[in-house]
């Protein structure tokens, strides 16, 4: 709390609507195998996780315009853009004052992942609306938008744990697969699932120009490519949206982009295995393939 009514109803918002703070639990299980107990810095290091994902929340929903996060009314379309943008970040100054007091180790490493996700975004955005983005492309950005921040959990739980520079190391990796099959997924969902399942309109990627794996590789697809590729490259009214999701959803090319997410939850488990402990090895493992194994052919 900052003593500033407003700020702290502002930084609170989205804080108290919930999400499912899968980061901290990353860092935590790792730093304690999930055995517990967690120390004070266990603690410490998975709030400022939390917090540089909150802040990047906040700012996404500026650059989306979005209107709902977390099923409430997003911070933007609540209290404006200006307010959004300056709440994300007095959240990253809270993270990095937090971090400050970790060591220099674990502060330099969060700065490190801002500026990933900064990049991630940016190359995202970038990428709008070109068919001509390649899958190395989209790997890279969702590696920085999503994928690190995830291994930075992980290896913040592993640094205030007191792992093993060996373990420190798997695990990062583990969290970096983990991001990578979670937002392929997410990618999936965008054009098989329903606006009720998915909390937000279906093929909202696609009409805002964000061509994602299951979109490279129907593009890629002579069958399909060729009805798909004049649909694209420009903003998407309801009826082109639907149609190009069913091309996407009908072309074969979700079920290759669920052998992707297989390919990383692999990897995720190899990782996972070289740790200290079986139960956590056992826990990542099934954590990892639970998000791939609800899919189509999963
Ligand atoms: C200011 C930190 C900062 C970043 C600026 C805006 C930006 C650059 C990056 C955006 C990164 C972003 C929002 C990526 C999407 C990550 C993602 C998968 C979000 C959803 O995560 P969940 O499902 O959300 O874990 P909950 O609500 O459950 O916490």
């Amino acid at each position: 709390m900052t003593g500033d009514g407003f700020l702290d109803e502002v930084t609170t918002h989205l804080l108290a609507a919930g999400g499912k703070r899968l980061r901290p639990v990353l860092a935590l299980a790792t730093a304690t195998s999930g055995l517990g107990p967690a120390s004070r810095e266990d603690l410490l290091g998975a709030v400022a996780v939390e917090l540089v994902h909150l802040a990047s929340l906040y700012h996404d929903d500026v650059m989306d315009e979005a209107t709902v996060r977390r099923n409430v009314e997003s911070v933007n379309a609540r209290f404006g853009n200006l307010v959004a943008i300056v709440a994300g970040d007095f959240l990253l100054a809270r993270s990095a004052e937090i971090a400050a007091g970790l060591g220099t180790e674990i502060a330099g490493l969060l700065a490190a992942t801002l500026g990933e996700l900064c990049q991630g975004q940016v190359a995202e955005v970038h990428a709008a609306f070109q068919v001509t983005r390649s899958q190395d492309q989209y790997s890279t950005a969702i590696s920085g938008k999503t994928a690190s921040l995830m291994a930075t959990s992980c290896r913040i739980g592993a640094l205030t744990g007191g792992l093993s520079r060996d373990q420190v190391e798997a695990f990062t990796s583990f969290g970096r697969s983990f991001g990578m099959i979670f937002q392929v997924r997410d990618d999936i969902l965008d054009v098989i699932g329903t606006e009720a399942e998915l909390g937000k309109p279906a093929g909202q990627d696609l009409a805002e120009g964000i061509y994602t794996l299951p979109v490279l590789l129907a593009l890629d697809n002579p069958e399909v490519g060729p009805e798909l590729r004049p649909l694209l490259g420009q903003p998407l009214g309801q009826p082109e949206r639907d149609k190009a999701r069913s091309i996407v959803a009908g072309s074969g090319a979700i079920a290759d982009s669920v052998v992707v997410a297989r390919r990383y939850a692999e990897q995720a488990a190899d990782a996972a295995r070289s740790g200290p402990s079986t139960q956590l090895a056992t826990g990542f493992t099934r954590l990892a393939h639970s998000l791939v194994d609800d899919l189509p052919g999963g």
